[in-house]
């Protein structure tokens, strides 16, 4: 069966990460740049400031999109470059960026895919309170619609956030991202649930005043375990790992995200294990949350094996000494993409995007100029073969959309990794296609039937 003829394959970057011009244009600043600030924030020193300089390269990057015959490209807009205050004065030059943007991949025959807000939230609603803040999933909304009012005559694809529970539970409990605080665990609940209102929120914002018919998701990290055999006992040991809580300990689990945005319901066990904790809700707030989507996107890039375990609990079995692994140190875990797909779309019922999966290593520039990257061409045509079984297994898939267009500044991580088809040197700029670049450009053109 294979990926069906409308399969979307594509590549994904998000604001921070790759644009840059941090200071210029009237930006207003967001938690990122201020913590790229403090000393021993970020790994060596790196800051976004610069990044891949995409603000003022965007047209090459696209041009470069093209040469790849991508068919979608998924980015993410800096809410502080257009709204400075995070709410109120909407600046023109932030719009106008995005506004060309899109224009230009429009014009090259490219589906933007717009993700609203992939963690650079601005520091001026910070120092209001950020996600604490009750009409934190208000200012979002206002944010949405500047964006949707701006952009929705030509964009027809749009995410909420971004992995909620990255910049929730590393941004709010451990500090280990923007903006860096470790709360305890009532006021990261509390943050947590006022971000899936806003998810809500702006779902019915795109819905009422989009221009045109629309497709709308939200990208989480979708949290996968890889059954050891393919008996129906491993099965629901997977099945299990991913949607029982068993424990406090849900924070990162699929379930407390994804069950009240597709299903409407916190998980049972969520509420009772957290009861002291538990935030006040709005008597409506979880019908908000649950907005009709088109697609569930899904972020994977490594997990877990598991097995039935004798007294019929579930045991994650340990990784044999040597394990494949990347330049971040995450196994190589093929097998998710075909597991993961099957078990999401078995329990919430909609087609299957994946908005990130990729490889993090540290590539460098060969004697001959080139990028060989290998190691990343094995690992997407790995990854993509078992996407590839779970759509021969009946599993509606949207679409691919590959982590990352370009090299980028990984958060805490700095530029020590490297996630890019295309290969950017820092300090020029340079863009240099690697050869995973050339070989995904192949699988897009046989529509993956030379995987
Ligand atoms: C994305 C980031 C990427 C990468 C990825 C990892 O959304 O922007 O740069 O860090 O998430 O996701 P996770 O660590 O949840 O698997």
């Amino acid at each position: 069966m294979g990926f069906k003829k409308d399969f979307v394959w594509g590549a994904a970057t998000a604001s921070y990460q790759i644009e840059g011009a941090a200071f210029e244009g009237e930006k207003g600043l967001n938690v990122w740049d201020v913590c790229c600030m403090q000393p021993g924030f970020v790994k060596d020193g790196d800051t976004g400031n610069v990044a891949c300089d995409h603000y003022h390269r965007f047209k090459e990057d696209v041009a470069i999109m093209k040469k790849m015959g991508l068919k979608a490209y998924r980015f993410s807009i800096s809410w502080s470059r257009v709204l400075p205050e995070g709410v109120g004065k909407v600046n023109e030059e932030g719009l106008d960026f995005y506004d060309k943007l899109v224009d230009e991949l429009v014009a090259a025959g490219i589906e933007p895919y717009v993700t609203l807000f992939h963690w650079d939230y601005p520091d001026a609603l910070f120092r209001k309170g950020s996600w604490l803040n009750p009409d934190s999933p208000k200012w979002f909304a206002e944010y949405a619609k500047v964006i949707v009012d701006r952009l929705s005559d030509r964009v027809t694809h749009w995410m909420t956030i971004n992995e909620p529970q990255c910049y929730i539970n590393l941004g709010y409990g451990e500090g280990t991202h923007a903006p860096g605080l470790k709360l305890n665990r009532g006021y990261v609940l509390q943050a947590a649930h006022n971000t899936l209102l806003a998810h809500g929120m702006a779902v019915q914002v795109i819905r009422k005043y989009s221009k045109k018919p629309c497709e709308i998701g939200v990208a989480l990290v979708g949290g996968i375990a890889i059954p050891e055999t393919d008996t129906e006992a491993d099965y629901n040991a997977a099945r299990s790992y991913m949607f029982d809580i068993k424990s406090d300990n849900m924070m990162w689990s699929d379930a407390f995200w994804m069950d009240p945005i597709y299903l409407g319901k916190y998980p049972e066990n969520a509420i009772k294990f957290n009861e002291k904790w538990w935030p006040k809700m709005g008597q409506d707030d979880l019908k908000i949350i649950n907005q009709p989507l088109d697609f569930f996107g899904m972020n994977s890039y490594h997990d877990v094996t598991v097995r039935a375990g004798k007294d019929g609990g579930v045991e994650v079995v340990k990784k044999k000494p040597g394990y494949a692994r990347t330049a971040m140190h995450w196994a190589v875990t093929p097998e998710i993409l075909h597991y993961g797909p099957k078990f999401f779309y078995e329990r919430y019922k909609l087609p299957i995007l994946v908005t990130e999966n990729g490889l993090s290593n540290t590539d460098t520039i060969f004697l001959d100029g080139k990028v060989h990257d290998n190691y990343r061409i094995d690992f997407l045509n790995k990854y993509l073969l078992e996407y590839k079984k779970a759509a021969d297994e009946g599993v509606d898939l949207k679409g691919y959309l590959q982590w990352s267009f370009l090299d980028n500044f990984e958060w805490a991580e700095g530029y020590n990794e490297r996630f890019g088809l295309v290969y950017v040197d820092y300090p020029t700029g340079e863009r240099t296609m690697k050869d995973s670049a050339y070989w995904y450009a192949d699988v897009i053109k046989t529509n993956g039937e030379n995987l």
